[in-house]
């Protein structure tokens, strides 16, 4: 099914014209019946410089009377990336969506409380169809309004929360000093931002769920790409007939299962914005099927980081991600904290690290940090334990965990 509908796309990308029917023609391909699955190396690839060369209708290759909406990212570090799609496009998205949110448990008597935000961002409107398409009951309160959204969480009794896992941890300290337990919630959906399984736990355990994780972008289709599901063991089940996945090296060459690797992505299926071998810079390890398990897709590890947001300091190579688990593997840190590169002075890179502490006592937390840090990740760091609520919380959109100091005021005031 998956050769047949890689054909497919490419005879579209071809009709289609333009920069990926240009960049096929170059290769040799002049038509679907030129490639297979197991030659996929050779077909030539896209990257975020490709769709901002084109902003901003991107690869578009539907006419624009097809086009039904239009989704993006705001692009941190770069200018805002939009992706039209096509009603057939929201179709697909409803049905890796409903079957994201089946695998953790939601059913037609679900209630679902979506805290993602609604609008030109994938999260709110990706579980919305989802649930929708499922049968659900989708309560969309986006972010924000905090206060309101406990007395939703009280009064509604939703089963299924969907929101970043930083607004997860928001929520349940919101409804643990408003006095109210969260004890309808069963699971929960939390993505669009890096998290770690120390997270998790502190998730978990906040909030008395199953954590699962949720994986997407904009340029492929949104939250839905991947998910894990309560029997799917820490990884995330990759929607493969819809998104072909690869891994890749910094080359662009593959790498095995198992080895991290760039996530490479075709959309198999789209009509808005098809993209073939689409480099999306999110780095993670790729598994085949459990053998013998009822699901037969293959899976991808949680990320384990960005092609571009690994820090490289004095020559050790290391993802924010890691640092976050050594962190909060101490169970004196609260999940509110900020890694900050200091490249003040390029020659002497230092990595600065605000924490919170949730005991009294937090003398022996710096030391005892910088010794776990130095341990296990080997690199020295500056640890900070700043007072409670110095590290900014966020209400609305992605967490902000890590920042570069290139000179003036400090990004944190106190992490100086
Ligand atoms: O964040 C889509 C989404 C919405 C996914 C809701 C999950 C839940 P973008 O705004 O285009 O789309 O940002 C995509 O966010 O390339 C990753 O770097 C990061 N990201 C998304 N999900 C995860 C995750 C949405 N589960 C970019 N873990 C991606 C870590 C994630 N990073």
């Amino acid at each position: 099914m998956q050769q047949r509908r890689l054909r497919r796309l490419v005879d579209r990308l071809l009709a289609a014209g333009g920069l990926q029917a240009a960049r096929l023609v170059d290769s040799g391909v002049t038509s679907g019946a030129d490639v297979s699955l197991d030659a996929l190396d050779r077909l030539p690839m896209v990257t975020k410089r490709d769709l901002w060369a084109h902003y901003p209708h991107g690869l578009r290759a539907a006419r624009a009377e097809d086009i039904v909406c239009v989704h993006g990212s705001s692009g941190t570090g770069g200018r805002p990336t939009l992706v039209p799609y096509t009603a057939q496009d929201v179709d697909i998205w409803a049905e890796v969506m409903a079957r994201a949110l089946g695998g953790a448990g939601a059913t037609r008597q679900s209630v679902i409380h979506n805290a993602y935000g609604y609008g030109l961002f994938t999260g709110g409107l990706g579980v919305h169809h989802g649930g929708m398409r499922l049968g659900a009951t989708v309560v969309p309160l986006s972010g924000g309004m905090t206060e309101r959204q406990v007395r939703m969480l009280q009064d509604l009794r939703p089963d299924i929360l969907a929101c970043t896992p930083s607004y997860a941890i928001f929520l349940g300290e919101a409804m643990r000093s408003a006095g109210v337990r969260p004890d309808s919630l069963r699971a929960g959906v939390f993505g669009a931002e890096p998290w770690t399984n120390e997270m998790r736990a502190q998730i978990e355990n906040l909030l008395g769920l199953r954590a699962l994780d949720i994986y997407g972008l904009s340029e492929i289709i949104g939250p839905g790409v991947a998910c894990e599901s309560l029997d799917s063991d820490g990884m995330l089940n990759v929607a493969e007939d819809h998104f072909l996945v690869e891994t890749v090296d910094r080359n662009g060459h593959p790498v095995p299962d198992g080895t991290p690797g760039e996530l490479v992505f075709t959309t198999l299926t789209k009509t808005g914005m098809p993209l073939l071998r689409y480099r999306t810079g999110d780095v993670a390890t790729l598994a085949g099927p459990v053998p013998g398990a009822p699901r037969t897709l293959r899976r991808m590890s949680k990320l384990l980081g960005r092609t571009d947001d690994m820090l490289v300091v004095r020559g050790v190579n290391v993802f924010p991600t890691e640092i976050e688990a050594v962190l909060l593997a101490d169970e004196r840190v609260s999940p509110h904290y900020l890694v900050v590169e200091d490249r003040r002075d390029d020659a002497r890179p230092t990595l600065r690290v605000a924490v919170e502490s949730l005991v009294a006592e937090s003398e022996t937390l710096e030391g005892d940090l910088t010794t776990a840090l130095r341990e296990r990740l080997g690199i020295g760091c500056e640890v900070r334990v700043l007072p409670q609520g110095s590290v900014p919380r966020t209400e609305v959109g992605k967490a902000r965990r890590f920042a570069r100091w290139t000179g003036g005021e400090p990004p944190l005031a106190g992490i100086g």
